[in-house]
């Protein structure tokens, strides 16, 4: 059979697959989405001068008009503002506590000499448990951590909304407040991975007392005034196939990243995208904000996730915001986690049916850099991520009969064995046999 010969071929990883040979591809919703026809007209306008576009100061107005941010230092995509702000922050020795760690995030914070320490409340180790607000930090273990190394080891916690390795589950408003007054207290700053903060805004809109009557707009921005600064990946909720950036109201970090941005990426008024490529994505920002489509967006995340549950299978709940995550262990129970059954469905998925799906358990977290021992994260997850105004309600249907397809077969699953491992973000290049 074709697909099963390109999925061995491809080392049993979905990201060595040639996109032609996929039917439907979920594999991530970055850089996937179909950008509107007003942001395509906006790649007519594209000003190509080398510095002062005018699409730069397009772009800074949307950041803060929407975000609300003072400065901002564009980049390529969001893994470039990383490492910026990582170098710009991090001194050797230092902590960098989180609500569940992301795989480019630490290791930028790993790469400038930090150690990510995880901070998120239990509950979202857990896929069955039903907490609104799985994203939340622990104010107890932050408090822990403080005290243990000390508030001058801590240069800022790093908060993500729509937490991606959770399930894509949000954090509260009432979180994110506590956590700054905290971090404030102790005179350190707080840095949020804006990267899927729309969605987040949603659920904060559906589930928090007081934010019902709220827009999306107004919510992101009470939400953004509550941290420091942030980094993005626009090729999730801005909309654009390409880009980044990062935004401070703090002068120093401004500065130094203001400075290593054209050492890296390009010169501060560009930093890896064209001007055409800036234009779309401040009309990207203005659109991701409409409360409609953000309701239609995530719920068709739901309406995918609910069909699954119905039909009884394992997924992550409460459902995310920007996919559905199968619950591996829960899956293939006979298959240990060092024989990697996350890799094996979302390899099994694309043989039954041509659907692109990703891993996110023992291959993405990677080994302990100072052990060398894999790490096993608890939860073992297949990500079927959505892309934006890409696919239809029909698609969903395709899918998730797909998945009750591998699902019915699932006790003659066998696992895999690596056998080719790249030293750093091992998921992205990593090949396996069957066993
Ligand atoms: O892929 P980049 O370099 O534009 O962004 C890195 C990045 C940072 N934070 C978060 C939460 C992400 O999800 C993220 C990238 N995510 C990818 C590629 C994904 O498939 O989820």
């Amino acid at each position: 059979m074709a697909r099963a010969r390109a999925m061995a071929e491809a080392g049993y990883n979905t990201f060595l697959l040639r996109s032609e040979d996929v039917y439907i591809d979920l594999l991530t919703d970055s850089g996937t989405s179909a950008m509107s026809d007003r942001q395509w007209a906006g790649l007519m306008l594209g000003d190509e001068a080398y510095a002062g576009s005018r699409n730069f100061y397009h772009l800074v107005e949307a950041i803060q008009t929407y975000y609300g941010y003072k400065h901002v230092v564009p980049t390529h995509q969001g893994r470039g503002a990383e490492h910026l702000i990582s170098q710009a922050m991090i001194k050797p020795g230092d902590f960098i506590p989180g609500n569940m760690y992301f795989t480019t995030t630490r290791l930028h914070q790993e790469l400038a000499g930090g150690t990510f320490v995880d901070v998120i409340i239990d509950e979202a180790h857990d896929s069955t448990n039903l907490h609104p607000f799985k994203g939340d930090i622990d104010l107890d273990k932050l408090q822990a951590l403080i005290d243990k190394v000390g508030p001058e080891h801590i240069p800022y916690v790093s908060v993500a909304g729509t937490v991606n390795m959770a399930g894509g589950q949000p954090i509260s408003m009432g979180n994110i407040k506590a956590v700054y007054e905290l971090a404030h207290r102790y005179g350190i700053r707080v840095y949020l991975d804006a990267t899927r903060m729309m969605e987040n805004a949603l659920f904060i809109q559906e589930r928090e007392e007081g934010y019902a009557d709220k827009s999306i707009a107004e919510i992101l921005k009470e939400f953004c005034s509550y941290t420091d600064g942030a980094w993005m990946s626009a090729k999730k909720d801005n909309l654009v196939n390409i880009g980044g950036w990062l935004a401070t109201n703090d002068e120093d970090v401004f500065e130094k990243a203001r400075n290593m941005v054209v050492i890296y990426e390009g010169l501060h008024t560009y930093g890896g995208m064209s001007g055409r490529d800036m234009e779309a994505l401040a009309i990207g920002i203005t659109e991701a904000v409409q409360d409609d489509y953000v309701r239609a967006r995530v719920g068709q995340v739901r309406y995918l996730g609910e069909l699954l549950v119905d039909w009884g299978i394992p997924i992550v709940q409460p459902i995310g915001g920007h996919a559905i995550f199968l619950d591996a262990k829960r899956f293939y129970p006979h298959i240990p986690q060092d024989e990697f059954p996350a890799q094996t469905l979302a390899a099994d998925i694309y043989i039954d049916s041509g659907v692109r799906t990703m891993e996110r358990g023992v291959v993405s977290a990677g080994r302990d850099p100072e052990t060398g021992a894999h790490r096993h994260p608890k939860l073992e997850l297949v990500r079927i991520t959505i892309p934006r105004r890409v696919y239809t309600q029909a698609h969903m249907d395709v899918v998730a009969e797909s998945v009750k397809a591998v699902w019915d077969k699932r006790e003659s699953a066998r696992g895999l064995k690596m056998v080719y491992e790249p030293k750093y973000l091992r998921f992205f290049q990593a090949r396996f046999e069957r066993l």
